[in-house]
């Protein structure tokens, strides 16, 4: 969603921030120099194998548009971080900014400790000071780091800034055969409020919202805007990315005909859900939020909610230079797009808009399959009080708000170390909600009224009034922090805590 066309200029003359974060495949061959790969060194006891710098920096994303964000070691996306499944890594993290903050390892099944989210009692990384952390990488696939820390009314913080980058979680067995590995960041930047705002949701299939819901959410918002509340604030953009280059200013990437490319995308967006298509290919998707498939689905485009994450497979057999990139027009004609370039062709990046493609999360596991009974469920119903807290749309679970003043609040729910447990989630509001399990990976058992098994996510967006059901193994004791991932909605109260008793 943009929020509005103006176009900023920046004065000023470009740092040497140039290049593309497109990585070859063997990650320690990678040429350019802003892409550095971060060489682990064998000793755990002296030196850490990796460092991460947060500091505030001046980010090219185009010749004449140079931002002022905070970012992993001076860079945007951060550093691809490779680790191997299962081999202890000891990081340092230094925190150069005047703002307490949070590094949290999305995706990873680790300690509380080291997840990177206060609300589970992870400590703080303090202004000015640094904190030594140690973990076990796993599972394998594509993971991410990105700061935890809230934003709130700050469109500066927490992921509105460049604290954002790929992590590659090596398996310990083949990664698979394909000629080329390319990792892509999507992320946008320049945000600005607006009020109220519509957010792209048509896509998602099945379309089957439930009635009971639907009332209950129109009846609220009615009530409110009869009130004579304004809609509540909603985030949009000025500048739009892949890679921390706005369409056109990066390296494209570079295929020959006939390889078999591995994309491995992001989206570290704060707030948007992401589409993406390739004119004239196919994208095989192996993974998803880097777990394997119960087997590769072949689909025309992509569309990835806040945080998630896809692998897939493409063939290149349709030379050409294209443009890869969000289907919304005016967020690629505002850069969310990248040029894919087949040696020996020349010219114009093409754009050619895809045929309508519904994304079925059921397709993507085993549709109609049937999974174990859950020892227990929990219901859990979305709502919004619109411009429920100085403008801005509250969001409640089961009619609680995780405080916003506080980080740590009492945990909800209780579990039991090796049961199954069952999330019912039904989503009382029009907007879709990227909902995220912290520290577990879970399983898809109904989306919307389909039945589905084997998808293993630890995202998954939550169409408007549709109802989702996630079963998930409670293997890894410690607090654990549910919330939808848009920042804007986790911030204003769409958090809640599991323990373990
Ligand atoms: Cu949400």
């Amino acid at each position: 969603m943009i929020s509005h066309p103006s176009r900023r200029a920046f004065l000023g003359a470009a740092g040497a921030l140039v290049g593309s974060a497109v990585l070859s495949r063997n990650p320690l061959l990678a040429a350019p120099c802003t892409t550095a790969i971060l060489d682990p060194a064998p000793d755990t006891d002296g030196p850490a194998d990796y460092t991460v710098t947060i500091a505030t920096n001046p980010i090219e994303i185009a010749s004449d548009r140079i931002l002022s964000i905070t970012t992993y070691n001076g860079q945007f996306p951060g550093p691809l971080l490779r680790f191997k499944e299962g081999q202890q890594v000891t990081i340092d993290i230094h925190n150069n900014t005047d703002t307490p903050e949070q590094l949290h390892w999305h995706g990873q099944t680790i300690p509380v400790d080291v997840d990177g989210a206060a609300e589970e009692g992870t400590p703080f990384i303090p202004p000015h000071g640094s904190r030594r952390i140690s973990f076990t990488p796993r599972p394998s696939g594509l993971r991410f780091y990105h700061t935890h820390a809230r934003a709130g009314a700050n469109l500066s913080a927490g992921q509105y800034s460049g604290q954002v980058g790929p992590v590659y979680i090596e398996p310990k067995d083949n990664p698979g055969s394909y000629d080329q590995e390319i990792f892509l960041t999507l992320k946008e930047f320049q945000p600005t409020f607006s009020r109220g705002g519509d957010m792209a949701m048509d896509f998602l299939s099945p379309a089957t919202v439930v009635q009971e819901l639907k009332d209950k959410g129109e009846s609220a918002m009615k009530e409110s805007l009869d009130h004579g509340n304004p809609h509540g604030f909603e985030v949009g953009y000025d500048s739009f990315t892949i890679n921390g280059k706005m369409l056109g200013h990066g390296e494209p990437v570079r295929v020959k005909q006939g390889q078999r490319v591995l994309f491995h995308i992001l989206n570290g967006s704060a707030t948007e859900i992401r589409s993406l298509a390739l004119p004239g290919h196919t994208f095989t998707i192996i993974a998803m939020d880097g777990n394997p498939l119960p087997k590769p689905v072949s689909v025309p485009l992509l569309w990835l909610g806040t945080a998630e994450r896809i692998s897939a497979i493409v063939e290149m057999n349709h030379p050409g230079v294209w443009i890869m990139g969000d289907l919304a027009d005016d967020d690629r004609h505002h850069g969310m797009g990248i040029v894919v370039e087949y040696a020996n062709s020349k010219g114009k990046a093409q754009w050619i808009a895809p045929k309508p493609f519904r994304w079925n999360y059921s397709s993507f596991g085993n549709p109609g399959g049937t999974t174990a009974q859950p020892d227990e469920t929990f219901e859990m119903v979305f709502e919004k009080v619109n411009a429920g807290f100085e403008g801005f749309n509250l969001w409640t679970i089961n009619g609680k708000f995780y405080p916003v003043e506080k980080m740590m609040a009492p945990a909800t729910y209780h579990l039991h170390e090796g049961k199954r447990y069952r999330l019912h989630l039904r989503n009382a509001s029009d907007d879709i909600h990227p909902i995220h399990l912290h520290r577990h990976t879970f399983e898809l058992t109904r989306y919307a009224g389909q039945a589905t098994s084997g998808l293993m996510k630890d995202v998954l967006m939550v169409g408007g009034y549709q109802e989702v059901e996630i079963d998930f193994l409670a293997n890894n004791p410690g607090n654990t922090l549910f919330h939808c991932h848009q920042q804007l909605h986790m911030d204003f109260g769409f958090m809640s805590l599991f323990d373990y008793i």
